[in-house]
């Protein structure tokens, strides 16, 4: 009798030490992100037309708006975006890379995936519409 008391005594202390854990894991993550966690996102770059700083703002501003996108930067030269995500949130590489390039398309800019409606493009300001490639 007195035997099982202790192992439920035990079970107890395990649990509560099991849950201890678990709440730090989880504040860890609510955080922002740390140096090792930067060091886990994973960078991706494909193409994307525009012409100006506008234009640089709208996209980096939609590539953004994707869960798990940390950082997101659009050359206006080379017209090249990078974008960094967590892998930790996205296991799949092209699942994430194909949302980004259909909201930057939807945001009226084409991509090397993707084609903006002629509706959004006409939309954008005229500083903004690229030359499209037929
Ligand atoms: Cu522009």
């Amino acid at each position: 009798m007195k035997k099982q008391i202790l192992k439920v005594g035990t079970v107890a202390v395990m649990l509560c030490s099991m849950l201890t854990a678990q709440s730090v894991i989880g504040q860890e993550t609510n955080t922002k992100i740390t140096q090792e966690e930067k060091e886990e996102l994973v960078n991706a770059t494909f193409t994307v037309y525009g012409n100006c700083g506008m234009c640089k703002k709208r996209i980096e501003k939609a590539a953004l708006s994707v869960d798990g996108v940390k950082e997101a930067n659009w050359d206006v030269e080379t017209k090249v975006l990078s974008v960094k995500f967590s892998d930790i949130t996205f296991g799949e590489h092209n699942y994430s890379i194909n949302t980004v390039s259909e909201k930057i398309a939807a945001a009226g800019h084409d991509t090397q995936f993707n084609k903006a409606s002629e509706d959004v493009y006409n939309a954008l300001p005229g500083c903004c519409q690229y030359d499209r490639k037929e």
